[in-house]
């Protein structure tokens, strides 16, 4: 599909991902809409959803809507964010297939993977064991809409698939210290430490898990290089960096970008969640995409963003 005549419709311009895809449309001067989670009484108004899909009338939907966030958020709200994400795919996926817009891709995450799947992770394993119980509830709601591109792709022949992210950091975070991921979670409290000359910052957890991390602009130029020329029939379809890191070596980078002099202490009163997860990165590469920002290079984007946001 070319991108460059088509109409867009970005579901979710308030979110890290939706803000980065955005921001890439509007860099390549194509004709994208967005809708946010406020003007839709978060995906709970069905009327406002299609009037946004009648007035721009999109031949590609990208669905990035939805709450999400790290750990903390997922251990204290799982029926807010179970319901935030089943609205969507009931709402804004529905609307998508009753209209049978032809391309559509679904943001799902890592998470939708079993806790212990063979690393790294890969599509075959998806639904083959339990999710990490400090996120299966959002989990769950992600695997819905994963789920949904296979069964409208069956039903109606319609081009959709789900695209699996590592878990993302960029400029576009909200850098909400309890909500947010880990990147950023650890970044602002360390930001504030130096600030105030806090002598120690808390890491939550043990430090050995893994994880890997794609930077939000990179994962928008994925997902219009996927949207052009993935074949949807294959499902869905990891977007990883090949790399991970240890959440000890993430805290590690984050002080080096902030400059923060004091000590890191491990707490492990906080959980650790998944003990490792890394995408198999494999299917993106051999179509010939792999990202462009290193983690160092976009923490430095990250945190230069979020000093601006500051001031
Ligand atoms: O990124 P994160 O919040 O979520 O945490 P998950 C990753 C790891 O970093 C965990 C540790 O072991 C945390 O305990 N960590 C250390 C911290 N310090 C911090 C901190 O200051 N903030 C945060 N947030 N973590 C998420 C799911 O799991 O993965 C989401 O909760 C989503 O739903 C996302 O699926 C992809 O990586 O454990």
């Amino acid at each position: 599909m070319n991108l460059t005549s088509a109409r867009m419709l970005i579901c979710g311009g308030e979110t890290l991902a939706g803000a980065a895809l955005a921001e890439e449309a509007n860099r390549r001067g194509l004709d994208a809409a967005t809708l946010a989670a406020a003007d839709t009484s978060n995906w709970a108004d069905p009327d406002a959803i299609e009037a946004a899909f009648a007035g721009q009338d999109p031949e590609v939907v990208f669905v990035a809507a939805g709450e999400s966030g790290g750990i903390a958020l997922n251990r204290a709200h799982p029926a807010r964010l179970l319901e935030s994400n089943l609205r969507v795919v009931l709402n804004v996926l529905g609307t998508a297939a009753r209209r049978r817009v032809p391309r559509l891709v679904y943001l799902a995450s890592s998470c939708c993977y079993p806790r212990d799947a063979a690393q790294p992770l890969c599509v075959e394993s998806l639904m083959t064991g339990p999710f990490e119980p400090t996120n299966a509830a959002y989990s769950a709601a992600k695997l819905a809409g994963l789920m949904t591109c296979e069964a409208v792709r069956t039903e109606h022949g319609l081009a959709w698939f789900a695209a699996i992210p590592a878990t993302l950091f960029g400029p576009e975070d909200h850098f909400d210290p309890d909500h947010a991921h880990v990147a950023s979670g650890l970044l602002v409290r360390m930001h504030e430490a130096k600030q105030r000359n806090i002598p120690a910052v808390a890491v939550w957890g043990t430090g050995r898990p893994r994880r890997d991390f794609l930077f939000s602009r990179d994962l928008a130029d994925a997902l219009f290089f996927l949207a052009e020329k993935y074949d949807a029939a294959k499902g869905p379809i990891n977007v990883g960096p090949d790399t991970d890191l240890s959440i000890a070596e993430v805290a590690q980078a984050v002080k080096k970008v902030v400059g923060y002099e004091g000590q890191l202490e491990f707490d492990v009163s906080k959980p650790d969640g998944t003990p490792l997860k890394r995408l198999d990165a494999g299917p993106l590469r051999a179509m010939g995409w792999q990202p462009k920002t290193d983690f160092a290079a976009g923490l430095r984007e990250t945190y230069a963003a979020f000093c601006k946001l500051k001031r």
